[in-house]
């Protein structure tokens, strides 16, 4: 009997959590569909779900941002590095403004209400102040209380200031050996924290069922809409900044250049994305289409590539604007001006840390909920449809690494045409 347990929790751990976690989710919205009010009951497990993901946010905040700006060394950002960066930050920030523009037009989770939360509706900030917020007075304070904007702030300051150093002094030198060890402990510690939220995902297969149990207890059917509607979302608002932001502004407009065409010559990496959720898994893919399909110079795109699977995640930042809507709505809240502009600062500077790994935006909207008070019981929530939504978000991530790239390069004469989907357009049109 012994053996044949083992056997069936190999079975079991051999699933991928995230499906585990997305069956747990269907049994639990059914368990409460069938128990109705007692299923609420169940709430307390939910709750532990909840508290798991809380203790670990400002130290994954900090260790990951720490590497983040490590990628961002400015010594090593030339005017075609500086391009790049500004272009990934600008992309982001529209794509994350396509998330709200949907979100307040779609308000995905209303008629979710959470069973039982104890938010209570903070004073909104006005945009002043949302500014000013984010410099802390005391960096150590704002992790105390668990701030996550000046937190971050703090961080990526930190992390520059360390990647000056250690260009600055030379190896071997305490200064140059002990920021390098700082960033040694960042990694180290980053990976420690990824092994924290695996296990806490593991756990997460009980917390969901619980959540989705206590959802659906209170709500009953009805509570499908919003579902339908948050996928909904998230899939017009990547329709949207694709078409609109890749498409007829950078292709179209800046280059002048068939869309179709672009989307053939992009379709290997965003197929892959599709199917494999990570845009650094994704990576080779990628790169290939910049140097066959799109003719890009490799010195272009071995830089900003691999860059954008870490930094530019266009799809999982405007995927926070979305769900944090998605958790006013549950909370009957509505986001004033300046708090959306929180979730667009947030967000931005969040995606920076966000590994391109499956499911890593998930727990990313642990930072843009907490910075806006919001119950962390979402993200459980979510959990479970977010191998769909993770699809789209990466998806997006890898095309804005290839529109930015394929602009970059011919800014700069740093692409060839010969052979690419380009030259067959070329071709036709003469
Ligand atoms: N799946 C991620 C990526 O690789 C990020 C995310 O979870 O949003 O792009």
């Amino acid at each position: 009997a012994g053996n044949s347990m083992r056997r069936s929790w190999q079975k079991y751990r051999s699933v991928p959590i995230i499906y585990r976690i997305g069956v747990a989710f269907i049994l639990g919205s059914v368990l409460g569909l069938i128990v109705g009010e007692p299923a609420t009951r169940l709430e307390p497990l939910g709750t532990l779900f909840v508290r798991l993901l809380t203790m670990i946010i400002i130290p994954i905040v900090f260790f990951t941002l720490l590497m983040g700006a490590r990628r961002l060394s400015p010594s090593s950002l030339g005017k075609i590095g500086a391009q790049t960066v500004f272009l990934y930050i600008i992309t982001t920030g529209v794509a994350i403004g396509f998330g709200l523009l949907v979100g307040n037009l779609i308000n995905p989770g209303t008629g979710l209400e959470l069973a039982d939360t104890n938010v209570e509706p903070e004073e909104a900030p006005s945009m002043l102040e949302v500014f000013l917020n984010i410099v802390p007075e005391n960096p150590v304070g704002s992790m105390a209380e668990g701030s996550v904007l000046p937190t971050i702030f703090f961080t990526i300051v930190f992390g520059l200031a360390l990647t000056y150093l250690l260009d600055e002094y030379d190896a071997g030198t305490t200064v140059h050996e002990g920021a390098q060890t700082v960033f040694n402990i960042a990694e180290t510690g980053a990976e420690a924290m990824f092994k924290i939220v695996w296990g806490v995902m593991e756990y997460g297969v009980i917390g969901v069922f619980a959540l989705m149990a206590a959802t659906f207890g209170q709500a009953g059917v009805s509570a499908i809409v919003p579902y339908a509607k948050l996928i909904g979302a998230v899939a017009l608002a990547v329709g949207l900044h694709i078409g609109v932001t890749y498409l007829l502004i950078i292709q179209v407009g800046l280059l002048r250049r068939s869309p179709i065409d672009f989307l053939r010559g992009a379709k290997d990496a965003m197929v892959t994305a599709l199917s494999i959720r990570s845009s650094s898994g994704t990576l080779p893919v990628t790169m290939e289409d910049a140097d066959k399909n799109f003719g890009v110079n490799e010195e272009v795109y071995s830089f900003s590539l691999p860059l954008g699977a870490t930094i530019n995640m266009d799809g999982t930042a405007m995927y926070q604007g979305i769900a944090a809507i998605f958790a006013a709505n549950m909370v009957g809240q509505t986001l004033t001006l300046g708090e959306q502009l929180t979730v667009l600062v947030t967000a931005l500077l969040a995606s920076v840390g966000t590994a391109g790994v499956p499911g890593s935006g998930l727990i990313m909207l642990t930072l843009v909920l907490t910075q806006l008070g919001l119950p962390l019981e979402v993200v459980g929530m979510v959990a479970g449809v977010d191998p769909i939504l993770d699809r789209m978000r990466t998806m997006n991530n890898v095309t804005g690494d290839l529109a930015v790239t394929t602009l970059i390069a011919d800014w700069n004469g740093k692409i060839d045409l010969t052979g690419t989907v380009w030259e067959v357009t070329d071709k036709v049109s003469s």
